[in-house]
């Protein structure tokens, strides 16, 4: 057994006592009421879900089991992942034990290379990623033991096996689906003792500086590895897993929202934008272009990519992340000076626009420039790289949920007449 999964048994019987001695001396108290306006505003701020990951706050942003993300920085994902699931760091030998299991885990099997290569040669990048996904889903430990007879105790043990392998497994099948899908030849192998951040981004295969990028990757993997619970991805992953589909079924389904335009596809569409602004100024607008351009955007009817969040009223603290390292290693790279003047300048317009409850970036305002100077162009692979990185929190969330005994999720939903008959005056004859 690896020393994390030894340190989460310890864990559970303590998570499992939590969730009822709650239940027991709070249960019957009232945490949110509902308005017809939220119902038919995606149940936004209505609190019905319990995550004990991470907690998304307006004013400070992401904070990982009461750190903020912005001190994690420095950490790999791995380190990232120990602490989504069991609330502490992990020591050095901690770390090194988990590579090595994740090492172990990491050997894909042929049949997904196979399916990779019989999916249409246009397919998007993430319909590819999940596919491979869903064809894992013949390795699951979950779905063999819930057969055998496996007791709801042991839930957790089985869904912790599958997430660990699918989490060793997921960087050589999004490396790969890169190389194949824009024929960037074979894949690379897979060399899992540089780490499971480093070794995504040698098997990658870009002809950049290797350590520099190495070090994006893993900075890029720690920080969108979980937002909290009530996200499209997330909340899709934890409904499908309640269900007691195994975890490829559910981390699949959670990465399938992600794939959406207005979630993990956005940084696509941001990268766009950027790009589309150095073409149209031919480099770096000047700061009333730029004002002209957005007014443009925005009287269009569309959005500003980037900008804006359910959620969040601050800059998000994961574009501050990547904006310091932009500014320690991209200096010079035009697309950031110029997500540095979006930075600057779009803020106000969106003020003044008076539409978006956030007038400020998103994580999604800067990845996309990044990943383009270290030569991946290929924008419509970028929400692959989120997904990697999102599959620690998606596991790490669906592994606590078995450990407390969390039931289906099944809330009510009524029609629109039955509002409108809850509310109507009766008309008077
Ligand atoms: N530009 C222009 N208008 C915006 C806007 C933006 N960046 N952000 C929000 N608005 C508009 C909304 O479209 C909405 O308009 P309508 O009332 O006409 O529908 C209004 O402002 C209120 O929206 P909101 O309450 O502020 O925002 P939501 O919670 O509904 O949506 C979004 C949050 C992130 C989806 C939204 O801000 C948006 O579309 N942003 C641009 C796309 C983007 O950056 N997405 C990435 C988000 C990060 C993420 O999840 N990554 O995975």
């Amino acid at each position: 057994m690896s020393k994390l999964i030894d340190k989460f048994a310890a864990q559970v019987p303590g998570l499992r006592q939590q969730a009822k001695d709650i239940v027991t001396k709070y249960g019957a108290e009232k945490v949110s009421d509902v308005t017809v306006a939220q119902m038919f505003g995606g149940m936004r701020g209505i609190k019905g879900l319990i995550c004990d990951t991470s907690v998304v706050t307006p004013d400070k942003g992401l904070i990982v089991r009461g750190q903020p993300i912005l001190d994690l920085a420095d950490r790999t994902p791995e380190d990232i992942f120990w602490l989504l699931l069991t609330g502490e760091l992990p020591s050095e030998a901690e770390a090194h034990d988990l590579d090595q299991d994740f090492a172990r885990r990491s050997e894909v099997p042929d049949y997904v290379f196979d399916v990779l290569r019989a999916l249409p040669a246009g397919s998007h990048p993430m319909a590819m990623l999940n596919t491979c996904i869903l064809a894992l889903e013949h390795e699951s430990v979950f779905r063999t033991r819930y057969f055998e007879g496996m007791k709801k105790p042991d839930y957790w043990e089985a869904a912790l096996e599958d997430g660990l392998n699918l989490i060793a497994k997921i960087p050589t099948i999004a490396a790969a689906v890169y190389r194949m899908r824009y024929e960037k030849g074979d894949p690379i192998a897979s060399k899992p003792e540089l780490g499971w951040g480093a070794n995504y981004a040698q098997m990658l295969g870009m002809d950049v500086d290797q350590d520099e990028f190495a070090k994006f990757i893993n900075l890029y993997l720690n920080l969108h590895a979980d937002h909290e619970g009530g996200n499209v991805s997330a909340f899709s992953c934890a409904t499908v897993a309640s269900a007691l589909s195994d975890p490829y079924y559910s981390v699949s389904a959670g990465l399938n929202g992600l794939a959406g335009p207005l979630h993990g596809l956005a940084n696509q569409e941001c990268l766009r934008f950027v790009l589309g602004i150095r073409d149209r100024y031919n480099g770096i607008p000047t700061d009333d272009q730029l004002v002209e351009y957005a007014w443009e955007i925005l009287n269009g009817g569309q959005v500003i990519p980037g900008y804006g969040h359910a959620v969040l009223r601050c800059p998000d603290p994961r574009f501050i992340g990547f904006h310091n390292f932009a500014e320690k290693y991209l200096a010079d790279e035009p697309l950031v000076t110029i997500v540095d003047k979006i930075y600057r300048l779009i803020p106000d317009v969106l003020r003044e626009h008076g539409k978006a409850k956030s007038p400020f970036p998103n994580v999604d305002a800067i990845t996309g420039s990044m990943l383009y100077h270290y030569g991946l162009t290929e924008y419509r692979y970028y929400t692959v790289m989120f997904a990697v990185s999102r599959s620690l929190g998606l596991i790490s969330q669906l592994v606590l949920s078995r450990a407390m005994g969390m039931p289906i999720i099944r809330p009510k939903s009524v029609t629109s007449d039955w509002v409108v008959s809850q509310f109507e005056q009766p008309v008077k004859v």
